[in-house]
């Protein structure tokens, strides 16, 4: 669609805003700002668009601002539930997602990964075998990199990974990547997304402009997928770290294996990895299935795996202090998450969690406190829905805190030499903080200057 001239809205100037308005100002659009912080002003995003000055409004929006517009831009951060969206569908609008500009604008091959979790380490590791296989390769989306902000510097010839999470699902329209993957889907964002059935719905709209002879990269183990599988247009290609499939990537006997079109190959022994944990197994598996679809030589997709390492903020290891290992999982943001690395934890471990509160239940969360988990500290907004779970659950060693300095200096009195602290939450961090990753970076630098 042709965009110079048009009178484009973009809602919310976080990264995805910022990096859609400044697509669309290269376009020729004319771009009207909107972020429902009352408090944003111009001034805070003025250094983004040199040589403009484009109209911004904070807080509310009239229906007459709403109405001159023929385009809704909106930051994944926004629900398509906000009543200025339902106001913007009324008047006719188009809502995009910031996602589907920066597809339309895009050029070259793409592959995307959704998931509850492990699509940064996953869409890390296809970054990595991208760029040592392509001459142009781009990594973008949820990892942190808005796709908007680098669509217009594609070629042809670029190849593009992007990690799409559900809130950028919502709102695609022919967003369609050659090769898609579902690594898993358990309980998150549930405020938003309301069921189960809704946010499996719309990860599975990842694929939904595929065509027959494209694939979709599925987990078999996943409650979910298997049976979601049966609705693609596209074709399932499955991985699995339980069982052999007959058609698929799986592992067995500590190795990776792939059968595809009645052939066998043991690829690699997953000692070869530096990841630790069968999650990452799984992460793995569903990278190399993506870029063999891609078309990647198998030789450059093991060599890259071979020398891939853990992504920040995920079970990464800050440092010891008195014999104490200290661990920054800050990208913990949901139980499914967190579990994975109380389950990584070589021996008892003091655990700092709590956060914004996305709907969650923790029941099971706590169950696999197991004898891992000797004390918790809590902190933010879900600290007393948490304890209530925990001591319904006969776990009483609970401590609360009010920030999470706090957190760290009285992790380091409750841990013994040869302990673990670890920060894995299970939940986001947007009622103290910006983002996982400042809360990781604060975390770390406690640590530091314990
Ligand atoms: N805002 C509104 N109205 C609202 C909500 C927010 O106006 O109802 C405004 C805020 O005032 C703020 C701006 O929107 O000014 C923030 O926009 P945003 O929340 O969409 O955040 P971005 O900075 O654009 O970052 C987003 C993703 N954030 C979310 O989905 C919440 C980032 O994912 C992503 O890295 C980035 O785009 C680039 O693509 C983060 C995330 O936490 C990592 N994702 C969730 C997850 O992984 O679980 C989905």
């Amino acid at each position: 669609m042709e965009l110079k001239g048009k009178h484009i809205l973009v809602a919310g100037l976080g990264k995805s805003g910022i990096g859609a308005a400044k697509l669309l100002l290269k376009k020729g659009a004319e771009v009207t700002l909107y972020d429902g912080n009352e408090s944003m002003t111009y001034d805070r995003v003025k250094d983004h668009f040199p040589g403009y000055t484009l109209p911004l409004v904070a807080g509310e929006l009239t229906n007459e601002a709403i109405a001159s517009h023929e385009i809704l831009v909106l930051s994944p951060g926004i629900s398509v539930e906000a009543p200025f969206v339902e106001k913007a569908k009324a008047a006719g609008l188009l809502i995009w997602g910031e996602i589907e500009l920066a597809y339309v604008c895009s050029k070259g091959r793409l592959a995307a990964v959704t998931g509850t979790n492990g699509k940064t380490t996953t869409v890390s590791l296809i970054g990595e075998i991208f760029k040592n296989y392509f001459e142009s390769a781009f990594v973008v989306g949820n990892i942190g990199i808005p796709y908007t902000g680098v669509a217009d510097q594609m070629g042809e010839e670029s190849v593009t990974v992007a990690e799409i999470s559900s809130f950028q699902l919502e709102t695609i329209h022919e967003f369609h990547p050659e090769v898609s993957a579902v690594l898993n889907i358990t309980p998150d964002h549930l405020n938003r997304h309301h069921t189960m059935e809704n946010y499996a719905a719309c990860k599975m709209k990842i694929a939904m402009n595929q065509t027959y002879e494209e694939i979709c990269v599925l987990n078999h183990e996943d409650e979910y997928l298997p049976k979601l599988a049966k609705t693609l247009t596209c074709k399932p290609f499955f991985f699995s770290s339980k069982q052999v499939l007959e058609e698929g990537i799986y592992y067995q006997d500590g190795g990776i294996y792939l059968a595809v079109d009645g052939q066998r190959e043991r690829l690699m022994d997953v000692s070869q990895m530096q990841l630790v944990g069968m999650h990452n197994v799984e992460n793995v598996m569903a990278a190399i299935a993506v870029a063999y679809f891609m078309r990647v030589p198998m030789d450059v997709i093991l060599q890259t795996v071979y020398s891939f390492q853990a992504v920040e903020h995920r079970i990464e290891f800050v440092k010891e202090v008195n014999g104490v290992k200290y661990y920054n999982d800050s990208k913990g943001t949901n139980t499914d998450a967190s579990m994975k690395a109380i389950e990584a934890m070589p021996s008892k471990t003091v655990l700092i969690a709590g956060g914004y509160d996305k709907g969650s239940e923790y029941d099971e969360w706590v169950d696999a406190f197991k004898d891992t988990i000797k004390d918790l500290v809590l902190l933010g907004v879900t600290k007393d829905k948490i304890r209530a779970c925990a001591e319904k659950k006969g776990f009483h060693n609970i401590h609360v805190v009010e920030s999470l300095e706090e957190a760290v200096k009285l992790s380091s009195q409750l841990a013994k030499p040869g302990e673990n602290v670890l920060l894995s939450p299970a939940c986001a961090s947007w009622d103290m903080f910006q983002s996982y990753e400042q809360r990781g970076d604060l975390f770390k630098e406690y640590v530091r200057n314990l």
